[in-house]
């Protein structure tokens, strides 16, 4: 196959950034031109668009400020830098965290405390009006939320972060826009090309033969996967909410529309974006419509054109979805893919462990992750803004009942200490890690140790499995369910707002006072990260080893050469003789150990 040559995307720039496009085209052009033409190589007018295409890349190139060119430059000499055991992330919507992208500014000294390098702000731009999905539903890719501040106000930010260390990620909605996204109306107003950015079908026949092997996401909000728009005579795909109309990205001027308005935001000074819902952007008749090859390819067009223009930006993948169909999103040591994935399941099992006591499906979870790819990580995690949904660990756990089993657990049935709320008719689970681990319930100091106890266990798997770990606002202050959202009738059908209050002043300003909860947690997980930044074996790509840990509460986790993490999720206290699970090497007194209930010990030498 022909690589058509560089000129259209040199064309534009300025001469003293032509040696560095040219390098990068030689390096990623290859990448971008086979998947392009894999997804849209047999439409006519291909070649022209693709050059085009080349010459926006140029354009926005050229419009990279300095400051983002001498980042672009530093990290093509490091291209790991984000695998380094220094990195520790933290994600929060600004309205919660701060108010505002100035309040945001003034809690950078309150991240800087606890190690953040990485600050994931989740969805900041213009929503829909009214209903909008925790602003998932946005109605434009340029301009931000009114209510959070101005975009000169971003500006400011992303500078304010970049001089504290910080790198912002921001969210790139990939799948969907809002019915009043300038091109939803355009297509309602008539629109035909407009029209064409979506996956409109005259009537019922089409999603009639799609909808049997379609999953669904919010079964009980918004059933099916196809909502009638009166307007446009016809049912668009709407995999979420009837409001986030699907992009139709077998329509190549979607890719350079989308692709473009993530090139804009770099050129802002966002640093990384996380790619939402990157698992649904491919339809085919007869598939779940999840983790197709061409939803693979857009990405892997998607990396090569960052790769070129902006290559200090990091892309992260959002697929929630089976441990088998998570390495894919990193792509190979052949064609890098994200940068960035979210592991999910090892998120998922890590609760599973605790509800059962038994670490065995976290244990399959950890031997079905194959190793990373050069340069590549996951992102470890073990709360988020959304919910805990169960059925990813169905091929780990074989058993509908037994996912059954844990979610009931945390549902706070069986006198378990979990006081989460049941998300989708049970198969999901909400709630913060605090109440998730039992805060809620404990009455005692000991019971509250031992939620303490149970916390680290779970961030501790996070800090040391080999990834960027994410803390989840709030819950580094060990913030507690809080039910105010049941009042407001946008949000009263949504679990998930039960973990995404604002940010408590008061928690906040207890945090040095290890007498309290909030003090308690704060203190724990600062250590737990200056732990982790000390020891190089718990950068992302050193690898990974399972020991055997004879007793199935047992996780027994080793990194490098010199890090070893045992982890009780029971409440039992377990005595191991560390020879016998072949990890006679780190000397101990007696080569034997005791864990309590729910404690981690981390063995390094
Ligand atoms: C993502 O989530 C976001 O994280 C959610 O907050 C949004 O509602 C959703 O996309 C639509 O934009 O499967 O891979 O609660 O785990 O919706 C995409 C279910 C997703 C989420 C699911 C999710």
């Amino acid at each position: 196959m022909q690589i058509p040559a560089p000129d259209r995307l040199l064309a534009v720039l300025p001469s003293h950034l032509h040696a560095d496009a040219r390098s990068r085209y030689a390096e990623h052009g290859a990448t971008l031109y086979r998947r392009l033409a894999q997804l849209y190589g047999g439409s006519a007018g291909f070649d022209a668009w693709y050059e085009d295409l080349l010459a926006l890349a140029g354009q926005l190139l050229g419009a990279r400020p300095a400051s983002l060119l001498a980042i672009d430059a530093q990290r093509a000499a490091q291209p790991d830098w984000f695998a380094s055991e220094h990195m520790l992330g933290y994600s929060a919507y600004v309205a919660q965290f701060g108010s505002s992208f100035k309040g945001v500014a003034e809690r950078i000294g309150h991240l800087q405390e606890a190690g953040v390098s990485y600050l994931h702000l989740l969805p900041f731009l213009r929503p829909r009006a009214g209903e909008n999905d925790g602003g998932f539903a946005l109605a434009s890719f340029d301009d931000v939320d009114p209510a959070l501040g101005t975009n000169e106000d971003l500006d400011a930010l992303c500078t304010a972060l970049r001089e504290a260390g910080i790198s912002l990620c921001a969210d790139l909605v990939l799948n969907h826009v809002a019915d009043d996204h300038p091109w939803a109306v355009g297509a309602v107003q008539g629109d035909a090309r407009l029209r064409e950015f979506f996956h409109v079908f005259p009537d019922r026949s089409m999603p009639d033969r799609y909808e049997p092997t379609l999953g669904q996401v919010f079964p009980q909000a918004a059933p099916g996967n196809f909502t009638y728009v009166e307007a446009l005579d016809g049912w668009v795909w709407t995999t979420f909410y009837p409001f986030q109309w699907d992009l139709n990205y077998a329509n190549r001027a979607v890719f350079a529309e989308v692709a473009a308005a993530l090139l804009r935001l770099a050129n802002r000074g966002v640093e990384a974006f996380r790619l939402d819902s990157t698992a649904f952007l491919w339809k085919r008749e007869g598939s779940s419509c999840m983790n197709l090859p061409e939803a693979h390819a857009i990405l892997q067009a998607l990396r090569a054109l960052v790769s070129i223009v902006a290559p200090g930006v990091l892309l992260k993948a959002e697929a929630i979805v089976p441990t088998r169909d998570l390495p894919a999103y990193l792509g190979s040591a052949d064609t890098a893919e994200c940068h960035l994935a979210y592991h999910s399941t090892l998120m998922a099992a890590g609760w599973a462990a605790l509800a059962e006591q038994d670490t065995s499906l976290l244990r399959e979870v950890i031997a079905n992750t194959p190793p990373l790819p050069p340069a590549a990580s996951w992102v470890t995690y073990i709360r988020c803004h959304d919910d805990i949904g169960w059925k990813i660990l169905a091929e780990e756990a074989r058993s509908q009942e037994r996912l059954n089993g844990i979610a009931d657990f945390f549902h706070g049935r069986h006198g378990s200490f979990a006081r989460g709320v049941a998300f989708q008719s049970g198969r999901a689970t909400n709630g913060t890690a605090a109440s998730l681990a039992g805060f809620e319930t404990a009455s005692t100091p000991e019971q509250a140790a031992d939620c303490l106890r149970r916390l680290v266990l779970l961030h501790g798997l996070a800090f040391s499995f080999g990834g960027l770990p994410l803390l989840y606002m709030g819950d580094e202050l060990g913030t507690l369910n809080e039910h105010g959202y049941l009042a407001d009738p946008g949000r009263a059908h949504d679990t998930r707002w039960v973990q995404r209050a604002a940010l408590d002043p008061a928690r906040l300003a207890q945090r040095h006072d290890a007498s309290g909860a909030a003090g308690a947690v704060f203190g724990a997980l600062r250590t737990l990260a200056a732990r982790r930044q000390s020891q190089p074996d718990l950068a992302a790509g050193q690898p990974r080893t399972l020991l055997h840990a004879v007793d199935p509460a047992v996780l027994a986790l080793a990194r490098g050469e010199r890090f070893l993490n045992l982890s009780n999720f029971s409440a039992r206290s377990i005595e191991l003789d560390l020879a016998a699970i072949g990890a006679g090497q780190w000397a101990v007194d007696g080569g034997r150990v005791v864990l309590g209930p729910w404690a981690m010990l981390w063995l390094e030498r």
